[in-house]
């Protein structure tokens, strides 16, 4: 018999990758998927199934992180061996915005979840996305054991989560773990994340479509990885004999502007020429400095990173490259209702 999980979060950049990682791994795997008035399918378009194909292994069911009737009903069907809560408001800019449904769908969603296992009566093992947003003041390097500071409504939302997947594994013995997951960016990333905003940012100004990038906080430092490297180690957690918790990160560092020259540089360009500075991009409270040390999980998982920021800012900037070569506006999708 193969293993099933559920994903919530499935059409988000980790979503997406570890899908396909579980699939590729031979299970069945059932996504939440929340209704929009526009399609929000389009980093899983190419592994979808339709209803109308004999032993679909992707399969993807209306619902929302806010609606905790709707989770019991769908963990009561689908019964998967594992669970992995992605589904978040994850833009850290955006929750000083909307501070109360971040706390809603970033935090409070993790009980609806838990509570969900509890009441479905199912037996299964939860992976929780936790961030490193919640080291927030706390100098790095950090670690599992370097004490929580966040300084937004996403770090505290996800402090919160974090917390309560502890307190569940404690109180029920649930198998549920936090992985406490460093920046991890991809072509996939959404263009609203920095990297991202530059790497779309210099393939556009590259084919002479934007004259220049506006941006905030230039040195803000952060460890950024590769997301489908990440989302193999939280696979990783859930087939540990005990459940615990991970930093998952490259252990290096890199500022805002040593990323804009990376990108810039890969195609020949000077990025002090196009990059202007924007007040509203500033976060009313920064976190300065995030730098992970993820040896529990180099030792425990045998998990350890191989593409680092350099290599990094050259697949996104080439991705995007690659993109608008193709003509592609960035809607190219497949729906089933
Ligand atoms: P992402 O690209 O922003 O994806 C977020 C996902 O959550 C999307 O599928 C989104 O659906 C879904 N979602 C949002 N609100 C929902 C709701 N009310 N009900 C159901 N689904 C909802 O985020 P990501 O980068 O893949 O990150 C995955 C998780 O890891 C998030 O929890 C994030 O906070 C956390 N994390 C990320 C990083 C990182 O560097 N990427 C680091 C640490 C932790 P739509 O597609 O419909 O918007
Ligand atoms: O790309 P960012 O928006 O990522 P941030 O805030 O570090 O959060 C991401 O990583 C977290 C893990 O630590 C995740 F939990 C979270 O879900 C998300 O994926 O910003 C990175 C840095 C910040 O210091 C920000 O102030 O870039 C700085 N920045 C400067 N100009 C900008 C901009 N960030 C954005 N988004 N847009 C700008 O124009």
């Amino acid at each position: 018999m193969s293993k099933s999980a559920f994903i919530t979060g499935v059409t988000g950049q980790d979503g997406s990758y570890l899908a396909e990682l579980l699939l590729s791994k031979g299970y069945t795997v059932h996504g939440l998927l929340r209704r929009s008035s526009s399609f929000n399918t389009e980093r899983i378009d190419h592994i979808y199934q339709g209803p109308e194909e004999a032993q679909r292994s992707f399969i993807l069911h209306y619902g929302d992180l806010s609606d905790g009737v709707a989770l019991v009903n769908l963990l009561r069907d689908v019964r998967p061996d594992e669970i992995y809560n992605l589904g978040a408001q994850s833009h850290v800019r955006v929750s000083f915005s909307t501070p109360l449904y971040t706390s809603d769908v970033t935090g409070l969603s993790t009980v609806r979840l838990l509570e969900a296992v509890r009441a479905s009566g199912i037996d299964t093992r939860l992976y929780q996305a936790s961030s490193s947003e919640m080291f927030g003041t706390s100098p790095p390097p950090q670690n599992e054991k370097t004490p929580f500071h966040p300084r937004s409504p996403y770090g505290c939302a996800k402090a919160f989560g974090y917390w309560t997947t502890v307190n569940y594994r404690e109180a029920y013995g649930l198998f549920a773990v936090n992985g406490i997951l460093f920046n991890h960016e991809s072509p996939r990333r959404g263009e609203t994340f920095v990297t991202r905003k530059i790497s779309r940012a210099v393939a556009r100004i590259k084919a002479g479509l934007q004259d220049c990038l506006y941006l905030g906080n230039l040195n803000a430092v952060r460890d950024w990885g590769y997301a489908p490297e990440y989302v193999e180690a939280m696979w990783r957690m859930l087939q540990c004999n005990e459940p615990d918790d991970y930093v998952v990160a490259t252990g290096e560092a890199a500022t805002v502007k040593q990323f804009l020259e990376l990108a810039f540089s890969h195609v020949d360009l000077d990025w002090t020429e196009f990059v202007r500075y924007d007040p509203s991009y500033e976060r009313p409270s920064e976190v300065n400095a995030l730098i992970g040390d993820a040896s529990k999980a180099q030792e425990k998982l045998s998990w350890k990173p191989s593409v680092r920021v350099q290599e990094l800012a050259r697949i996104m900037v080439d991705a995007d490259v690659a993109l608008l070569a193709a003509g592609l506006s960035g809607q190219n999708v497949r729906v089933s209702a």
